[in-house]
């Protein structure tokens, strides 16, 4: 289960260096992708998430147990009927000061644009069905809490934090260390993981932050995919795929923007302008029809 792996890895982090950490996930991905997460994690060493694709998809049993609601979900993806998400942003901050965590107002409704214009397809990419309103904001002194991935405070601060249902998004800004973007847990997962279901993104990669190639907003865009149950473009390999069919294979993630990437043999350059892949901000900006259908399908199965 990939919440399984978030945990273990967070607890490998803590008595581990930093450079260290990249090497450690992709220890637990295939060997090919190994070199190259580790020789080349982006120019500022910074690593998207620690979301893996677990080894059994459940939407596939979902789907094959429930052939109409998924045709039915299938279509709503094709007419582009839309499911609003009431969304929290919970700001965690270490201090008063916006290096401290504390955040403009500003940065959080440009980020809730990005998101929406990005699962719109306004950007690029097939309008997916999904909008997002912003339903409330809190804002939480913790020293603790802020550096959430270091101190393994993930679970305490969710539960003390996350505010509605499966159908609801919470979103936590916080100072992650470790080089991490974000993470979040799979829409298949979320009833299993209870309070833990939630995007963390560092507070830095919202639109104003100072992670220059990662500061587009982006990161939350990509956190919320896999919160809507999709897996990276690279997961699966050249073989087994990210299961979503218009996605072409991808060995290994890309950083920056390597135009003309190709890592596998079957049709298609690699993916690296798809929201799910590791490239920079400024070069992601889609979502595929299929990705729609996949996180329309996960919606119904695991979140409505
Ligand atoms: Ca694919
Ligand atoms: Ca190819
Ligand atoms: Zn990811």
């Amino acid at each position: 289960m990939s919440f399984k792996r978030i945990l273990l890895a967070a607890a490998a982090a803590s008595v581990l260096v930093v450079g260290f950490v990249p090497m450690a996930h992709a220890a637990r991905l295939d060997a090919a992708v190994c070199i190259e997460r580790h020789d080349h994690p982006g120019p500022e060493g910074r690593v998207r998430d620690l979301v893996e694709a677990p080894k059994v998809d459940r939407l596939q049993g979902w789907i094959a147990k429930h052939p109409k609601l998924a045709a039915r979900a299938e279509a709503a993806a094709a007419v582009g009927d839309t499911i609003t998400i009431q969304t929290y942003v919970h700001v965690i901050r270490r201090d008063l000061t916006v290096e401290g965590g504390n955040i403009p107002d500003r940065w959080i409704r440009n980020q809730m644009t990005v998101l929406n214009r990005s699962f719109s397809g306004a950007t690029g990419g097939a309008a997916t069905g999904f909008q997002f309103e912003l339903a409330g904001t809190t804002r939480t002194t913790n020293a603790k809490w802020f550096t959430v991935f270091a101190t393994g405070t993930d679970k305490a601060m969710k539960s003390a934090l996350k505010v509605g249902g499966l159908d609801t998004l919470n979103i936590y800004t916080a100072n992650l260390g470790h080089n991490l973007l974000g993470w979040a847990y799979l829409a298949q997962d979320a009833e299993q993981v209870g309070a833990l279901d939630g995007v963390v993104v560092h507070y830095q990669s919202l639109p104003g932050g100072n992670f220059e190639i990662y500061s587009e907003g982006d990161t939350a865009t990509h956190e919320v995919g896999h919160w809507l149950d999709l897996f990276h473009t690279f997961d699966g390999g050249c073989r087994r795929g990210d299961f979503v069919d218009d996605t072409a294979p991808e060995a290994s993630p890309a950083f920056d923007c390597p135009v003309g990437r190709d890592t596998c043999a079957a049709a298609g350059l690699d993916p690296i302008t798809n929201f799910m892949d590791y490239s920079q901000d400024s070069c992601m900006f889609e979502f595929t029809p299929g990705q729609a259908v996949r996180m329309q399908q996960a919606w119904t199965a695991f979140r409505a």
